[in-house]
């Protein structure tokens, strides 16, 4: 009975005649999507985007790409033991077609968003582990054949900092770094047409993580392994220098493949990449602050462009879009501007900074 209310629930939201929130504001910035030439997206969750007038306003002008900051994750499209629930991904897929959006699979294998059911089952059959990868993506992928476009295949599968493989995963616990060729073979299997990526946070400028995920893409592209991208994160902070991201880019584009930027977004505060942990030196946006990241922001656009071939940019995605949803504040409890709309959803510099770098 549950699940029948909230098919019926979302279906009567996506169909567009349900509206809870703000009436459509009036938009005067130019559209980041009419002015690339390339898919343009950002990360939302499906509530309460939905039911809110004003970010769907937004979101249509601005976006032809549709990432799900976390409803496509495992612990959300399987929470309990062999369960799937795609109720939530299936309204995204109706509402990406509806509004002609490119939708991007985040993620397949991450072992951040591993139900704890699968943890405990692995580490008593580590059998069923194995089998247990090939199912979940075969099917996963296979439902949305021809609707995902492309998909985060493995995400963040080296260590936090520095090279090596993540050893904090269930996945390369039990299965061995082969699990990262195995997730490629098998989304591939399932989807021949997807674009399938290897996705990692700080390898635009931790240059030891850097070479080792580029040694590890190069090894599975020796090797006939089906990986068609690389996504950088691309969670950067004013003072990233950008001599840095573009070397990293322009190795990584040296690959042949393509190339995401795939969950950007710019902070001031340190943070140390642990939940809670950093540093808040800033905690008001000055005149100044507002036009460095108007700057900052340009000059990644203009880096990608430019370093980034034509054929290889699969697009510029951000991790949100607005400092009042970001989730910059609440992971590492502090303050921070790192989006392009400010908390009011009205466009800060750094919009403009996007546009400029996309003129
Ligand atoms: O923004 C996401 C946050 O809302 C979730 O609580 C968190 C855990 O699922 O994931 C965040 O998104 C992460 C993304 O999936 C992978 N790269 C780092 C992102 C920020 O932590």
């Amino acid at each position: 009975m549950k699940v029948v209310i909230w098919a019926v629930f979302l279906g009567v939201l996506v169909s567009g005649c349900y509206s809870v929130l703000d009436e459509s504001p009036h938009i005067s910035e130019r559209s980041l999507r009419k002015t690339a030439n390339f898919p343009i997206g950002t990360s939302l969750r499906f509530l309460p985007f939905i039911v809110d007038q004003r970010l769907k306003a937004l979101h249509e002008h601005h976006f032809d790409s549709y990432t799900a900051g976390n409803d496509m994750k495992m612990h959300r499209v399987m929470p309990f033991d062999n369960e799937f629930n795609f109720q939530t991904v299936d309204a995204i897929v109706a509402y990406t077609q509806q509004n002609d959006q490119r939708l991007f699979g985040h993620n397949l294998i991450w072992h951040s968003s591993t139900p704890k059911w699968v943890v405990e089952k692995a580490r008593k059959d580590p059998q069923w582990l194995a089998n247990f990868m090939r199912e979940y993506i075969h099917a996963y992928v296979g439902r949305y054949k021809g609707l995902v476009h492309g998909w985060d295949v493995v995400n963040e599968g080296i260590n936090t900092h520095g090279g090596g493989y993540r050893t904090d995963s269930i996945w390369y616990e039990i299965l061995g770094e082969k699990y990262i060729e195995q997730a490629f073979h098998y989304a591939h299997e399932a989807d021949p047409d997807a674009v399938l990526f290897y996705n990692d946070f700080n390898t635009e400028r931790d240059m030891a993580k850097f070479d080792f995920m580029l040694s590890m893409v190069k090894d599975l592209q020796a090797r006939g392994v089906p990986i068609s991208g690389i996504g950088f994160q691309m969670h950067i902070r004013m003072d990233i220098p950008d001599e840095v991201i573009a070397e990293t880019l322009q190795k990584a584009a040296d690959t042949g493949l393509q190339i995401h930027l795939s969950e950007v977004d710019v902070i001031f505060n340190t943070h140390n990449d642990s939940k809670g942990g950093g540093v808040e030196n800033f905690t008001v946006l000055t005149p100044e602050m507002r036009a460095a990241q108007r700057e900052k922001y340009k000059n990644l656009v203009r880096m990608y462009r430019e370093i980034v071939p034509k054929k290889q940019q699969y697009g510029i995605t951000f991790w949100g879009f607005n400092d009042r949803d970001t989730w910059i504040k609440k992971f590492f409890a502090m303050i921070d501007w790192p989006t392009l709309y400010d908390e009011d959803l009205q466009a800060k510099p750094a919009l403009l900074g996007v546009l400029e770098g996309l003129d």
